[in-house]
């Protein structure tokens, strides 16, 4: 396991909040998700092999926000 801290741009409400973190959890590898608004930030506990980094941005984008 791995934790990932990525920032997130876009998200303007808790609803964002929580569909993002839906999305994130969802996501095969991942073990846990958190996601906040202040500081706007996803940190995310995951299988590397499973879920890389790069998946995580993916997740992220099609989720609609942009991670940084
Ligand atoms: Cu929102």
């Amino acid at each position: 396991m791995e934790t990932t801290r990525i920032a997130v741009e876009g998200m303007t409400c808790q609803g964002c909040v929580n569909s993002l973190t839906r999305a994130l959890q969802a996501t095969p590898g991942v073990r846990s998700a958190t996601v906040t608004l202040q500081p706007a930030q996803a940190t995310i506990e995951h299988d590397p092999a499973t879920a890389p980094a790069d998946r995580l941005r993916t997740v992220i984008a099609d989720a609609g926000f942009e991670a940084r």
